[in-house]
């Protein structure tokens, strides 16, 4: 008996993937992937959530933290954790996704690696804490502020704008993850979940809100997170991360031992609501056929889908493509690639393609 429990000891390669780009000049800098293709269900487990860190993960006393709201209110307040976690409180499941996952498949050659490390800057759990309506509320919002700043404890400060029609619609002050306190990494002892909204406005370490009239312009908006056009323009504020899926049994890396029955299965989700349909084809888009979709669907939320299918052991090209309820599709990669600068990495949900060779091994194609 153990006062925390750990995965079996033969579960230990399932593991994040670290990646510090600049790590001799910014350790603290960098993402860590969730292994989708070792995964099953739909929740992610607490200790393989995504990381994105712009500056390291800050060592938070939750006795001396405290969210201050002020600006446009009729009543700046200063909350401590204590003093949050006696509010009503609401459960969701929703999906973080970072606006830069997927971002590797929009260079010119597609990079030979897991779907993890490829799509793995997307994480699904159950979240838990106080609505930011019933704070707003309580700080007495001037009806005339329009955003808010939300700003991190962290070494950088990490800050974005977010519109108060947002924050009373159905943003989460959140305190547990999937029933525990929010681990480190994922803001302890407090962050913002924006159900379907780009990772990077979940602010976590939340320390400060600020009712303002307009957006404030921050670095995190405005040299980040925006989205490069054709025409050289950059759109600021595309706040959506819309209808994707992806095939995570089989996936790159993986090999397929021997022609006969599998299940193709993966994961689906849009910022925009439920998931609607999610359709497999096994001839690269050619014919198209519907997987079956575990419920409960949640809107805002990772859907899994499962289909059965029988490889005779000749060449293959697996894709799934998703449709949400408000009847969003997910584009083929020359629609996706159309709508932006070639340099553009951000918010991409072009459909996955995996090439099966008649060795079994799966592959990264751009279909
Ligand atoms: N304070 C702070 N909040 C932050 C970040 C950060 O670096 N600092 N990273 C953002 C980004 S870019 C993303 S994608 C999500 C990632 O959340 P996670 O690390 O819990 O997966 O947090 C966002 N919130
Ligand atoms: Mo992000």
């Amino acid at each position: 008996m153990r006062g925390y429990g750990q995965p079996s000891r033969f579960e230990d390669p399932v593991k994040r993937v670290v990646g510090q780009p600049y790590r001799a000049v910014s350790p603290g800098t960098g993402t860590s992937r969730t292994p989708l293709q070792s995964l099953n269900g739909t929740i992610t487990p607490n200790g393989l959530h995504f990381e994105r860190h712009h500056n390291g993960v800050p060592d938070i006393d939750p006795a001396q933290h405290r969210l201050l709201i002020h600006g446009m209110v009729g009543r700046p307040i200063k909350l401590a954790v204590d003093d949050l976690l006696r509010y009503p409180m609401v459960t969701r499941t929703i999906f973080i996704e970072c606006a830069g996952n997927s971002g590797a498949n929009t260079l010119m050659k597609p990079p030979q690696t897991s779907a993890g490390v490829l799509h793995g800057l997307v994480s699904n759990s159950e979240w838990t804490g106080v609505p930011l309506a019933v704070l707003l509320n309580e700080a007495r919002i001037d009806p005339k502020a329009t955003w808010l700043l939300a700003e991190g404890a962290d070494a950088v400060a990490m800050s974005r704008s977010i519109p108060v029609q947002k924050a009373f619609d159905d943003v989460i002050l959140a305190l547990y993850q999937n029933g525990e306190r929010i681990r480190p990494e994922q803001g302890y002892p407090m962050r913002l979940v924006l159900p379907g909204y780009e990772g990077s406005m979940s602010v976590k370490w939340l320390r400060r809100l600020k009712a303002t009239h307009e957006p404030t312009h921050t670095k995190d908006e405005t040299s980040k997170y925006s989205d490069l056009q054709r025409d050289g323009k950059a759109r600021q504020f595309t706040f959506l991360m819309e209808v994707k899926s992806l095939i995570t049994h089989p996936s790159g890396g993986m090999s397929m031992r021997r022609s006969g029955q599998y299940e193709i299965s993966g994961l689906a989700w849009s910022g925009a609501g439920r998931i609607a349909r999610v359709e497999i084809s096994t001839d690269g888009g050619v014919t198209w056929n519907e997987a079956e979709l575990q419920t409960p669907v949640l809107p805002k939320s990772v859907t899994r889908f499962r289909a059965p299918w029988k490889w005779d052991g000749a060449i293959a090209y697996l894709q799934s493509r998703a449709t949400d309820e408000g009847g969003n599709v997910q584009p083929a990669r020359e629609k996706w690639t159309a709508r932006f600068s070639p340099a553009h990495r951000y918010h991409n949900n072009m459909i996955q393609t995996w090439a099966i060779g008649t060795d079994g091994s799966v592959t990264n194609v751009f279909g």
